[in-house]
Order: C-alpha cells, then sequence, then structure tokens
C-alpha cells in the first residue's frame, strides 16, 4: 500500500483541511437541528470531494511530478542494464529480435516487465489469475526465443507506471524502452506510457511501435504529445463522468436524509381543529410573535371551600381588537377543556398536552369566558377557576 501523500507538509495539510471541515459540521449538530447538521455534512462533504475531483482530473491530464528520479549507475562503468516494458508486442518479432540484439551486447543486462492490465471489470470477476497467467505465458515464450542468459523477465498486476517505478528501485535501468501498438488494445499498454516515463525518470527513453508484422517504429515528439494529450482527456472525461454519478447519488442519499431528520415528529403540534389560524385575517405576524403561556390543572387550586378544584392558571386575558393572541396551553389535564365566550365569539378547544391556540377577538369590551366541558361544576362557576375574562381594547 502506498501512502497517498507526497510529502509530510502535505499530509499535514490534509489533517489541518480535516479539522477545519469537522467544525461547521459538531457545531451545527451540537446548535441546530439534524437536518441542519446534515446539510452542513453535505455541503463539507461535496466541497472535499469537488477538490479531491478538481486534483484528480488535472493529474489525469497532464499527471506532473513533483521531483523526476535520476538513478544511480549499477555496477562497472562497462555495464549496462536496460529495461524493456511491453505486453502484447511480445508476440511481435520485430520486438523480440531487438531485445535478442540487446542481449548480444557484452555486459548488457536487459529485465523484460509484463504489466498484465487489469481493468476493473476483471477485478470484479475475479479474472485476475487468468490476466496475470497470460502475461506469464507471453514472458516466457518470449525469454524461450531469445534465449540468453542476460535476458530476465517479470510479470506484474500493477499500474504499469507503478511497476516501472518499483522496478526502478530493484533493477534501476540506464535506459528503458516502452512497447506498444499505434493504439491501445484490449489489455495492451497505453502509448501514452512512454511518455510518462519520459516526464519521470532522468533516464533514457526509447518508445518502440509495433504493428503486426511490420518493424519498430519511433513516433516522433509531436505524435508522443497527441497521445499525452488525447488519453490524458479521455481518462479525465471518464473520470469526470464517474464522480458526476457519484455526486448524484450522494446528493439524492443526503436530501432523503434530510428529509427524514425533518419530518421526524416534536412533541408541540398544534391540533388543526382546535387552532382558529385558518379564520385569522393575514397580515399580523408580529402580534403573532407574542406569546402567552398557561396551564389548565386539574384539581390544582385549593378554593375557599378548602378543596382543591380544576384551574386554568390564567384567567385574565387582554387583546388588541382584532389582533391575534397566541396561547401555548398545557392541558395537564386528560380530558378536554375550553375557553368559550360566545360574546365575544371565542371557542378554544384546549386537548390534552401542549398546544398552541389563537385568541382573536374583533370587538372591544371586556367578555366573560367559562369552560364548556364538565368538568368540575364549581370551578365552571367561579372567576379563577375555570371560569375569567377577556378584555379586548380598540388598536
Ligand atoms: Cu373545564
Amino acid at each position: 500500500m502506498r501512502s497517498p501523500f507526497h510529502s509530510e507538509p502535505e499530509a499535514f495539510r490534509f489533517l489541518l483541511v480535516l479539522i477545519l471541515a469537522l467544525v461547521p459540521i459538531v457545531l451545527a449538530a451540537a446548535l441546530g437541528p439534524t437536518w441542519l447538521a446534515l446539510v452542513v455534512l453535505a455541503v463539507v462533504l461535496g466541497g472535499v470531494a469537488a477538490r479531491a475531483a478538481q486534483l484528480r482530473m488535472r493529474k489525469l491530464r497532464s499527471p506532473d511530478l513533483l521531483v523526476k528520479m535520476a538513478p544511480p549507475h549499477l555496477g562497472s562503468a562497462a555495464e549496462r542494464r536496460v529495461l524493456v516494458v511491453a505486453n502484447d508486442t511480445l508476440s511481435e518479432e520485430a520486438l523480440l529480435c531487438e531485445v535478442e540484439r540487446l542481449g548480444l551486447a557484452p555486459r548488457m543486462h536487459v529485465l523484460l516487465l509484463v504489466p498484465a492490465v487489469i481493468t476493473a471489470a476483471a477485478r470484479l470477476t475475479g479474472a485476475i489469475d487468468s490476466l496475470l497467467d497470460q502475461a506469464r505465458a507471453r514472458m516466457q515464450a518470449a525469454l524461450d526465443r531469445v534465449g540468453h542468459d542476460n535476458v530476465a523477465g517479470k510479470v506484474t498486476g500493477e499500474d504499469p507506471l507503478e511497476a516501472i517505478e518499483d522496478t526502478f528501485a530493484t533493477f534501476v535501468p540506464d535506459e528503458v524502452i516502452v512497447a506498444t501498438r499505434w493504439e491501445q488494445t484490449a489489455g495492451g499498454l497505453e502509448p501514452r506510457l512512454a511518455g510518462l516515463v519520459r516526464e519521470r525518470f532522468a533516464v533514457p527513453v526509447r518508445h518502440l511501435v509495433f504493428e503486426p508484422g511490420s518493424a519498430a517504429h519511433e513516433p516522433d515528439e509531436a505524435t508522443e504529445a497527441r497521445y499525452q494529450r488525447e488519453f490524458g482527456a479521455a481518462a479525465a472525461r471518464k473520470f469526470g463522468l464517474r464522480a458526476l454519478a457519484g455526486a448524484g447519488i450522494l446528493a439524492a442519499l443526503v436530501m432523503s436524509l434530510v428529509a427524514l431528520a425533518r419530518t421526524t415528529p416534536t412533541n408541540t403540534t398544534t391540533p388543526a381543529a382546535a387552532n382558529q389560524a385558518a379564520a385569522l385575517p393575514t397580515g399580523a405576524p408580529s402580534a403573532l410573535t407574542k406569546v402567552i403561556e398557561l396551564k389548565v390543572i386539574a384539581s390544582g387550586k385549593k378554593g375557599p371551600d378548602g378543596k382543591l378544584h380544576d384551574d386554568f392558571t390564567l384567567t385574565e386575558f387582554q387583546v388588541t381588537v382584532g389582533q391575534p393572541l397566541t396561547l401555548r396551553i398545557d392541558n395537564t389535564d386528560t380530558v378536554p377543556h375550553s375557553i368559550t365566550s360566545p360574546e365575544a365569539g371565542v371557542s378554544i378547544i384546549l386537548s390534552p398536552g401542549t398546544h398552541d391556540y389563537t385568541l382573536l377577538v374583533n370587538q372591544a369590551g371586556k367578555f366573560e369566558w367559562h369552560c364548556a366541558f364538565p368538568c368540575d361544576p364549581w370551578s365552571m362557576a367561579h372567576v379563577g377557576y375555570m371560569r375569567g375574562f377577556i378584555t379586548a381594547t380598540a388598536a
């Protein structure tokens, strides 16, 4: 496993970004509702993913390297080490002749590196072994055909460029030959591989192009540049499409999570039947912001008779004519009570539990109200218990 970071400062930067990204998520989770935390999480993840995708696209278009590797020469000055990278082109006689010719030179070491190009589909279907076997068979046939002791072979399932990089650490070549076809075939090497190796290593790199039955060709600089561009752009396009699909799936997932979090019921609900909001004139939001809180308690208050009676903790209401007043009433009883005043045009039924109700009076005056639900007969007859007054003053 390769470290995803090129350097220590890079790893440190990543850690810093991670912490900075976590702060708003934690804050939103601690202070806001669940859906807000999810939205912040989605925004942060989206930002990070977009940046990662951008960097990846740039790298695919033109893989740049921080340092060009210049391996030291190994062995005596007369010794030469050549790395030949090939796979499907190993069946070409012209390539085998080239390897044979190299092998004849004195003090020459040739390593035949055969990357089995493993596609995502092969990984999924577990066809990796058969691809490696094919590469091994090709390599063995080539070694048998060349028949020199100083020509060795190696098969790899790694990404070709990474395999070459690893080989540089062990074989330390003085020269690299990359053998491809003019166009990439299924399981074949990308023609742009030679250009990538040239960019990465400070050793002579020869790109030999083989087509069935013909001699080796070396593409000119313009052709190499075209390979780089075309394959880079194609890879970036493919990755872009995949990233877009991934982002779509992620967005759908987050949106459904947010919807789920928002529809989770809270314990304060407004029963539609009891709420008179539908009958309210619109355009008085400022008056609505004032909330009066009170409770309805069964056997909550001692009467002059020494017994406990049902009561409203507040029985006097002051309102402005035509302006709705919000009452947040906690009916702690198990049965409904009401604020009923036919003269004031008020009929509010209070279900058990805490709910918001709207008190609206459209004429000035002092109106008596009472609880219309048969509960405590004494309370229903006495102001300050289940009876009281609504005073409406003109605006
Ligand atoms: Cu009552």
